[in-house]
């Protein structure tokens, strides 16, 4: 297994409902470590530029309505298998589905409230820490 890098984002509902140390918590627990983390107030073109790939879907308004309705904590993870560590941590995208003790099971309310994203693949993880993160703010290696 290699050590990864990862984008996590704690989504608003779960900022504003004080989850931010929980959802950090699990992470952590995971084996994950928190080599950079800012809190940022999304613009539209921002969020619609971060879920570019979901702009034909029928939920993109509501996702970017959603991501802009208050602050957001981004963070790099990095960690043995970091990408799919996290995405087992964070549980299914629907909180309804998602594994007891996941995050999303915890502190998500619905499939758009799911408290947390987490980038997919290796390719994605690279182009969205770099969409909020200059490699000098990043923890060395
Ligand atoms: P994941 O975040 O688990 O990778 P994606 O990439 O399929 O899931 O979806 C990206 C985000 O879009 C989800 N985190 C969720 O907030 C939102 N989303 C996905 N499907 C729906 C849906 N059917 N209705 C509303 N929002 C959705």
């Amino acid at each position: 297994m290699a050590t990864e890098r990862t984008l996590s984002i704690v989504k608003p509902s779960a900022v504003c409902h004080n989850h931010i140390g929980g959802v950090l918590a699990k992470l952590e627990a995971a084996g994950l470590r928190i080599i950079a983390a800012k809190m940022l107030k999304l613009t539209p073109e921002q969020a619609g530029n971060f879920y570019d790939v979901h702009r034909a879907r029928p939920f993109f308004r509501e996702l970017v309505d959603f991501m802009t309705s208050g602050p957001v904590l981004v963070q790099v993870l990095e960690g043995e298998d970091a990408i799919a560590k996290n995405r087992e941590v964070m549980g299914a995208t629907d909180p309804a589905k998602a594994a007891p003790g996941t995050i999303r099971a915890e502190f998500g309310k619905d499939i758009s409230e799911n408290a947390v994203h987490g980038s997919d693949a290796p390719e994605t993880a690279a182009v969205e820490i770099a969409f909020f993160f200059a490699g000098s703010e990043l923890c060395p290696r």
